[in-house]
């Protein structure tokens, strides 16, 4: 059976059968992307410099308030106008909201200040102290009392605030340690060199360029030579587009709008900053369902409902855990939103589909794209009544040129987006949700395209409708002859054949291309070039402000590839895109959690979502979008799973063996094992690449059957360490830094994770190898780590970069000495696993000595009628679960592992709820280092947890 699918997953993809499915609708001309060429104020040595040029503000007027104070600040000479126009006079207001937290807003004196405190913090009482002069103009710095350590100094720089353009910039000390800035695809450790844009592109997943999330929060770690170190944030909220300059000695702030609103964190560890972003700033990421920790399957290209079918078939006969399907933009009809295609998808199979489905034990999850099609009002078979509805209610963004809607294109046509600011968008949005869900049961929302992308510049589609259905201005994948030959690095060496194979069908296309007169791919020529524009007294200029950011589209102007900055929403302000583009992907994650509580009342909303704002966690999932099936696209993935574990959106993961391009079964056997540590577990890719459901190959088959077991085993711990996440914000997968903040070794690590306190993972990330490096922290201090498959301790010495074996299908994971995990065995399903027997897997540390945590729930409902909570731990030859709640658990407690015992003990007594027990039956064997207690089940019967246990050695 294997061998078969082997050569069919080994086939290079069929150059001569994708010319046959070009979409027979007029195309749109490249050009309608074009905008006027820019040049970004980073790489423009004639932008002028506001430091240079602006005069700053002078503080007067000091007002002591409950918690800190107020001030009118003025500007202090002629205006500079250095891209916008100067605001003359402000306002500071220094507010000490917590212990931890200091607020420092400055904004246009006519506003007032929103603010949330504890109420009780003052200077006398805070963390932090603010410290300010006049001279040469108002300049601030941030430090802690008790050190007197300055963590943020605007000294010698000066503050710049016009209405698109504010600058603020702090000294840093040598070579810092920052982290995060998300969304980026970049090492962990931001380095010294590096501008981050923040304005959402759908634009995959490009190093260093600005992508899909906007999280203008960082983190620094300061070693402070070997003594303990210490750690604050900074979160600056604010959507506009904007960019953080860092450089050697200084970090530069640059918004082009909004006002300063800045939060300083006092730490002092990683995982306390941490704690007060999400906890006290952003709010804490939302509880997820049991279930969502499942396997996760996903394509572009599943063509039917058979398909989709044989899919599911396909990990069962592999013996391999599925445990949801997810359709991409194949299943709609011509693309357009809540449609099911009548051909490929209709709604009666889907619903027999689905019952089939759901009957064991499965789930499904759709995408939802951003855009709304426009239908061509010409021709009445052409009718969409989401539109009409949407348009009935006005919830639909507009076009300021004629008031009408602003009609963008995406994958259906001309395209409309909902407006999430009125009410009547929500309404509109939960309507759909709700009446689609009628026809196709499904289990989640996936949105897609929520930058928002839009594929031409401005409102094109205005006075073009009748032009519907028009396809996009470039060539899809699949298209004809768009077939992607790309194959992972090494893939010339591992399948030789397949290779040359595959750079000459590669050449053909590229020669029958030259041959025609087709539109390649996705080149767009712009109509003119200029530096930037010139601030206009009193005016703003929304499409082409004076700052120019460094958008990575071709030509860097913010036309491209989105809704207009000048789209105006249906709110009494008016409000443009300008301010809301950033936060467009936020608002429509957040309406379809509130739909999906319409769908599903009571229970806890699964969204997965692309574009994504400070504090989206509340709300949405997140997956990485549109990576590769390269190797680096791999190794990033690990830094950007910790930015989102920072931001609060722990519910993250990638597109496993990559999305765009083919993959192969060594890159997909790799991938598929170090996803399988983080929350968000999904494989998928893009149409018109082979296959890669992860039983396309024997060995990546088996080697998914090795980890998913793991997983599956796993799921308690999982899901406890989401409680603990959306209760007190404990991270989900966690840097070696985080854990081991003392050690300045490991600050760049991000080729190993932790997942939670208790595993460390140490993935293979490169082709070709068969062992892999990797640290070991604390060891100096006496830290053990047992190796998860046999639970002996790792010989390894403090500081060592220790090579581990790393065969092909052979993931190393360590547990740390200290810890205990509750495990059940690994079902077929999540609902499966949550009924077979529990254990624990106790791992000693080097005084005989672990704990952990349990928490139990019903798995779905966002109000739950009883829960559980067991505290482990284990010292003194004893170990002890005490158990409070009432939610129940069926399954007995089997068995207990403990790594770390020499001898077999010569008797053992078990209390169960206080009541003794007769141990006969019980088994103790020990061997290697390890004590395996086995035959716990009898006492248990009425389920595991329902009493407290005390498990006594001698
Ligand atoms: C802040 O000001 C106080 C006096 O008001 C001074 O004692 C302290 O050294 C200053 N701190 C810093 C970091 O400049
Ligand atoms: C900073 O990065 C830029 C762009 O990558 C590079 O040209 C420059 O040489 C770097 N500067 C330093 C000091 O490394
Ligand atoms: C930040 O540092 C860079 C590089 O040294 C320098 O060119 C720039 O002027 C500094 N910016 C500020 C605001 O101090
Ligand atoms: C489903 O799609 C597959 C692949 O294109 C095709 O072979 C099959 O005939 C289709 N089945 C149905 C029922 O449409
Ligand atoms: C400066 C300011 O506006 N402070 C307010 C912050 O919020 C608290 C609680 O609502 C108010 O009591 C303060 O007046």
């Amino acid at each position: 059976m294997f061998n078969s699918l082997l050569l069919a997953a080994c086939a290079v993809a069929s150059f001569a059968e994708a010319q046959s499915t070009f979409r027979a609708i007029p195309t749109l001309s490249a050009s309608v992307d074009a905008a006027p060429s820019l040049v970004p104020a980073i790489l423009d040595p004639t932008a002028p410099n506001a430091q240079d040029v602006c005069p700053g503000y002078k503080a007067s007027g000091v007002v002591q308030t409950s918690q800190g104070f107020t001030a009118d600040l003025t500007l202090a000479g002629a205006p500079c106008n250095a891209y916008g126009n100067d605001i003359v006079d402000l306002t500071l207001a220094v507010e000490y909201q917590a212990k931890q937290r200091l607020s420092v807003k400055i904004f246009p004196k006519h506003l007032v200040a929103s603010n949330y405190t504890n109420g009780s913090t003052t200077a006398a009482t805070s963390d932090l102290k603010f410290n300010w002069t006049n001279t040469p103009s108002f300049q601030f710095q941030v430090s802690r009392v008790a050190s007197g350590e300055v963590i943020f100094s605007t000294y010698g720089k000066v503050i710049v605030f016009e209405d698109q353009f504010l600058e603020m910039a702090t000294s840093m000390v040598p070579n810092y340690n920052i982290y995060g800035l998300a969304e980026n695809i970049h090492q962990f450790r931001l380095g010294n060199n590096l501008t981050r844009t923040f304005w959402a592109a759908d634009s995959g997943n490009p190093i260093d360029g600005n992508l899909y999330g906007t999280h203008p929060m960082y983190l620094e770690t300061r070693y402070n030579n070997g003594s303990a170190s210490s750690s604050h944030g900074v979160y600056a909220r604010n959507a506009h587009g904007q960019e953080w300059l860092l450089r050697s000695d200084n970090v530069t702030y640059r918004t082009i709008g909004g006002s300063y609103d800045l939060y300083f964190l006092s730490g002092p560890t990683p995982k306390e900053v941490i704690r007060q972003y999400q906890g006290g700033v952003v709010g804490l990421p939302q509880m997820q369902m049991y279930w969502t920790f499942g396997f996760h399957q996903c394509r572009w290209g599943y063509e039917n409902w058979t398909v989709l079918q044989e899919i599911v078939d396909g990990y069962a006969n592999a013996g391999i855990q599925l445990e949801t399907i997810w359709t991409d933009i194949d299943y709609m009809d011509q693309y357009r939103d809540f449609t099911n295609g009548a051909m490929n998808f209709p709604v009666p199979a889907g619903q027999a589909f689905l019952a089939e489905l759901y009957a064991a034990g499965q789930h499904y999850v759709p995408i939802v794209d951003s855009n709304i099609y426009a239908p061509n009002p010409t021709n009445g078979s052409d009718s969409y009544e989401p539109f009409q509805r949407g348009a009935a209610l006005s919830a639909f963004i507009r076009n300021p040129d004629d008031g009408d809607f602003y009609y963008g294109d995406n994958w259906p046509g001309y395209s409309v987006w909902t407006d999430f600011l009125v009410p009547q968008g929500q309404q509109f949005w939960t309507e759909e949700l709700v009446k689609w869900y009628g026809d196709i049961p499904y289990d989640g929302i996936w949105i897609d395209l929520s930058e928002a992308s839009s594929f031409c510049v401005g409102s094109c589609g205005t006075g073009h409708l009748q032009e519907n259905p028009v396809h996009p201005p470039f060539r899809l994948p699949g298209d004809f002859n768009n077939v992607d030959f790309n194959y992972p690095e090494a893939f010339n060496i591992t399948n030789a054949t397949e290779a040359a194979s595959a750079v000459a069908a590669s050449s053909s296309q590229v020669a029958a291309n030259s041959a025609t007169a087709l539109p390649a791919a996705t080149t767009t020529s712009s109509s003119a070039t200029f530096m930037r524009t010139k601030p206009t007294p009193g005016v703003r200029n929304l499409d082409f402000p004076p700052y120019v950011i460094n958008n990575l589209f071709e030509g860097h102007s913010l036309l491209k590839n989105t809704i207009a900055p000048n789209a105006t929403h249906n709110d009494a302000l008016n409000t443009t895109e300008y301010e809301m583009h950033n936060l467009f992907g936020h608002q429509i994650a957040n309406a379809t959690y509130h739909a999906l509580l319409s769908v599903f009342p009571g229970r806890r909303p699964f969204v997965i979502s692309r574009s994504n704002f400070a504090g989206s966690g509340n709300i949405t999932g997140h997956w990485g979008g549109d990576n590769t099936s390269k190797w680096g696209s791999m190794y990033f993935s690990i830094a950007q799973a910790l930015q989102f574990m920072m931001a609060g959106i722990p519910m993250f993961g990638v597109d496993t063996c990559g999305f765009a391009g083919n993959t192969d079964a060594e890159l997909c056997n790799r991938w598929m094992q170090l996803s399988a540590f983080f929350p968000f577990y999904r494989n998928h890719n893009v149409f018109a690449s082979i296959p890669q459901e992860a039983y396309r190959w024997s060995s990546v088959a088996a080697a998914t059957r090795t980890v998913m077991n793991i997983r599956y085993s796993l799921l308690p711990y999982m899901y406890t360490l989401f409680y603990e996440a959306h209760t007190s914000a404990e991270t989900v997968m966690r840097a070696l830094a985080w854990e081991f903040p003392n050690d300045a070794q490991l600050l760049n690590v991000d080729n190993q994770f932790m997942l939670g306190p208790s595993l460390l993972i140490t993935p293979v990330l490169e082709p070709l190898v068969t062992s892999v490096k990797g640290v070991f922290p604390g060891v100096a201090d006496g830290v053990v780590w047992y190796d998860w498959y046999t639970l002996q301790p790792l010989q390894v010495a403090a500081g060592e970069n220790k090579t581990l074996d790393a065969p092909l299908g052979h993931i190393n994971v360590h547990v740390k000495g200290g810890s205990i995990l509750p495990l059940q065995a690994p079902g077929n399903t999540t609902a499966t696993s949550r009924n077979n027997p529990w254990s624990l897997l106790v791992a000693l540390d080097n005084k005989g000595q672990a704990a952990g945590s349990l928490y139990l729930d019903d798995g779905v409902s966002l109000v739950q009628n009883a829960t559980k909570n067991v505290q482990l731990s284990y010292a003194n030859n004893k170990l002890t679960a005490s158990v409070t709640g009432s939610y129940h658990s069926a399954p007995a407690l089997a068995n207990v592992t403990i790594a770390g015992v020499s001898a077999l003990p010569a008797a053992m007594t078990l209390t169960v709820a206080g009541q003794p027990c007769e141990t006969g039956v019980i088994q103790l064997v020990q061997g290697g280092g390890v004590l395996y207690v086995t035959g716990l089940e009898t006492f248990t019967t009425a389920g595991a947890w329902e009493g407290d246990i005390e498990m006594q050695f001698s």
